[in-house]
């Protein structure tokens, strides 16, 4: 916890937000606040679409060293967003990863002292592929890359890729259930595979990495270490929430539901989110309910635009007060901006923020909790005030 509470005050001192000086939150809070607070702040938070950069085919990011939010690009580039906007690539792998299927450059993060910077992406035989970087006064340094975990996939699709570093310091990967259609290897269930799962790791604790001694399934011989979590299909988005801690996952859908799962920071793993017994709450294709299954907290069906959850992160930011505490996320193909309110790991409200991020790929978090907005076109939007 001391070095959570340290980086967080290094970053609260400086952080995009403030340094753009873009927002209007600034001229806002700096109005007398009312005597008393609203007793019941309004469900909707007012928000606009703060256009920020254009990149090519952003398709993740994290926040930086220095108040920075690193963007990824998918073809393999990685880019630095500061106050003077988005700067030429600081790291280019695009010789080493391909675009067809939902390959390439799929995730990047930062340790909580930015001292290692990690990136995940499918090479070119479509092997997903963690690799680490040391970084030294906020620049990679390329000459210490080393590969920390590897997975062969069996198609083009369902990689998931996303990687963070969790309040534990422990890498996090998600990795979907291999691809095709309908877990046809049963990956979801099958604790023997790395495939439909999200994995935690201490890639510093040994060379390629070290199992933490906690994980749920340390040293049992029919699981694999490295799971944290199962039962997922293409867990495209994770994050957690910067305020307590908890997992959230934007689970992708087969056909007819999109999910959002939620553990509390306190779990010790294990979490069973159901894939391919379960689509959401529903058996698929006559499937059983396995037992154990933690059913999202969220699900939406497929009858509206939307058709591919993209996970986000609950708003921990200053400039929105009424959306604080709320889990933002979208939908590739709807774009639309949603917010859950949520209380002791329950939905108690949905909201429709009313902007669209257009074909949203990926949230973004920086260093003061403000969130961005991912459109695989090109666009970074940051979630401003309205
Ligand atoms: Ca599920």
């Amino acid at each position: 916890m001391n070095v959570r509470t340290r980086s967080s005050a290094i970053i609260g001192t400086i952080c995009l937000v403030a340094s753009l000086a873009l927002s209007s939150a600034s001229a806002d809070e700096s109005a007398a606040p009312p005597k008393v607070p609203p007793k019941a702040p309004s469900k909707v938070a007012a928000v606009a679409l703060e256009h920020v950069a254009t990149a090519k085919n952003p398709s993740a990011g994290a926040a930086g060293p220095g108040g920075t939010v690193w963007i990824a690009e998918r073809a393999g580039t990685v880019r630095v967003l500061d106050s003077r906007g988005l700067g030429a690539p600081v790291l280019d792998i695009t010789k080493e990863t391909t675009v067809d299927g939902e390959r390439g450059l799929l995730g990047i993060a930062f340790d909580k002292r930015f001292a290692y910077f990690y990136i995940s992406y499918t090479n070119l035989e479509g092997t997903s592929t963690v690799d680490e970087f040391a970084v030294r006064n906020g620049k990679i340094q390329k000459n210490t890359r080393r590969t920390v975990l590897t997975q062969t996939q069996p198609y083009a699709n369902h990689n998931g890729g996303d990687i963070k570093v969790g309040p534990d310091g422990y890498l996090y990967i998600a990795f979907g259930d291999g691809g095709s259609g309908g877990d046809p290897h049963d990956y979801g269930q099958n604790l023997d595979t790395l495939l439909g799962k999200i994995l935690r790791i201490d890639p510093r604790g040994a060379k390629p990495y070290a199992i933490p001694a906690d994980n749920p399934f340390a040293g049992d011989p029919n699981a694999k270490d490295e799971i944290w979590a199962y039962g997922l299909r293409n867990p495209w988005r994770f994050s957690f929430d910067a305020g307590t801690g908890d997992m959230l996952i934007g689970d992708v859908g087969q056909s007819d539901w999109e999910e959002i799962d939620w553990a509390p920071a306190s779990s010790k793993g294990g979490e069973n989110y159901g894939w391919s017994e379960m689509e959401g709450t529903h058996p698929f294709r006559g499937g059983t309910e396995p037992a154990n299954h933690v059913p999202p907290v969220h699900e939406y069906g497929r009858n509206g635009l939307g058709c591919s959850v993209t996970g986000g992160f609950v708003y921990r930011g200053k400039a929105i007060p009424a959306l604080k505490g709320q889990y933002l996320f979208s939908d590739y193909c709807d774009g639309t901006v949603r917010a859950l309110q949520m209380k002791d790991g329950k939905v108690t409200g949905e909201s429709d923020l009313g902007v669209s991020g257009g074909e949203v790929i990926s949230f973004v978090q920086d260093g003061c909790g403000e969130l961005y907005v991912l459109d695989i076109g090109g666009a970074i939007h940051r979630i401003d005030p309205a």
